[in-house]
């Protein structure tokens, strides 16, 4: 298994997260890929190499050129605008709001480009997103040219990041963008399974009118859990993509056993849709100990997690995503991908 890895992951370091009414400090640091990289080390994945460089052709397939052009200038356009601090939207487009036009004030364009507002956005975010992208291109590559797995370890993570929406710590969807140089290099279905604790409400828009990508979810119920909007079973896609999005909610306190039933549902739609190829959105915030969410997986969970995946047959490439606060997390990670190579 190669791992991509770029240091560049560092510039996304900010100070505030709104959370329970107060600036706090993210639960999503720099902390979390340093903790993940020693531990896949550790395990005895020491092939670790930097992403090559790319530019913005796949991304432009994918997400809205206004949107991208904002991510590229919203910290220059908030210093402008004489703010000082890290940019948070405090203005929404809602129910029975017109949001046909971005707005051209700095204030109103970060609420016109947020699906929510804990992800505070700071001067090294585009970089390191920019970073993350060319990891997710590059392990595509690399699974392009024959590897069987790799795994992408970028951060920021990726799938809360709609067609033209950030938030829940996403900017670019890297799972996505993933899926898609995949298929330029001539697949003709892939499936992207997102096994993060959270709905992947942004790999969900940008796939949802799709019948090349199946995309399939694990997640809290969002009746109970984060991104609220998105995420329930009723959303099985849309014209062409009608039937090629399925998604399984679970409640608190969801254990292995039950789990295991989605993920081996998931797997059949993954199956019977034809993938030539999967992209795994690995979030580990599943593990019992998270501090932001409530499903019960334990760290020898992840083996068979890994394990039931390549039960598929077909190349994988692990794209990060969630998990947080506890070192357990680059060792549920490592597990995952020996569970992978068994
Ligand atoms: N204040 C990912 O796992 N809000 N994103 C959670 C804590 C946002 C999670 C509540 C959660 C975003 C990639
Ligand atoms: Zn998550």
């Amino acid at each position: 298994m190669r791992v991509i890895y770029s240091e560049d992951h560092k510039f996304r370091d900010a100070k505030t997260e709104l959370h329970g009414g107060e600036l706090m400090k993210p639960f999503e640091g720099p902390f979390r890929a340093e903790w993940i990289l020693a531990a896949v080390k550790e395990q005895g994945f020491k092939d670790v190499r930097a992403p090559e460089k790319y530019d913005l052709s796949v991304p432009m397939k994918l997400h809205d050129h206004g949107y991208l052009n904002f991510l590229e200038t919203v910290w220059e356009r908030w210093v402008a605008a004489g703010f000082t601090t890290e940019a948070i939207p405090i203005s929404l487009p809602v129910r029975r709001s017109y949001c046909a036009r971005p707005p051209e004030n700095i204030d109103g364009l970060l609420g016109y480009y947020a699906n929510s507002v804990e992800t505070s956005i700071t001067e090294g975010t585009y970089k390191a997103v920019i970073a993350a992208k060319d990891c997710a291109l590059s392990a595509a590559d690399h699974l392009n040219a024959g590897h069987h797995f790799v795994f992408s370890l970028s951060r920021p993570p990726g799938h809360h990041a709609g067609i033209d929406l950030y938030g829940g710590y996403c900017f670019l969807n890297n799972a996505a963008i993933a899926a898609q140089r995949v298929l330029d290099h001539g697949a003709k279905k892939v499936a992207i399974l997102d096994v993060d604790f959270h709905h992947g409400n942004g790999t969900q828009d940008v796939t949802y009118e799709r019948d090349d990508i199946f995309f399939a979810s694990l997640h809290g119920d969002p009746m109970d859990a984060f991104p609220y909007f998105w995420g329930h079973r009723e959303e099985v896609g849309k014209s062409r993509g009608e039937g090629f999005n399925a998604n399984f909610p679970m409640p608190r306190n969801t254990p292995w056993s039950v789990y295991a039933e989605a993920l081996e549902a998931a797997l059949k739609r993954i199956s019977e849709h034809g993938a030539e190829a999967l992209v795994l959105s690995l979030g580990v915030d599943t593990f019992e100990k998270d501090p932001i969410s409530f499903f019960s997986l334990k760290t020898e969970d992840y083996l068979k997690m890994g394990a039931m995946v390549a039960g598929l047959g077909i190349p994988v490439l692990v794209v990060m995503e969630g998990g947080y606060g506890v070192p357990e997390i680059g060792y549920n990670v490592a597990n995952v991908l020996i569970g992978l190579e068994q």
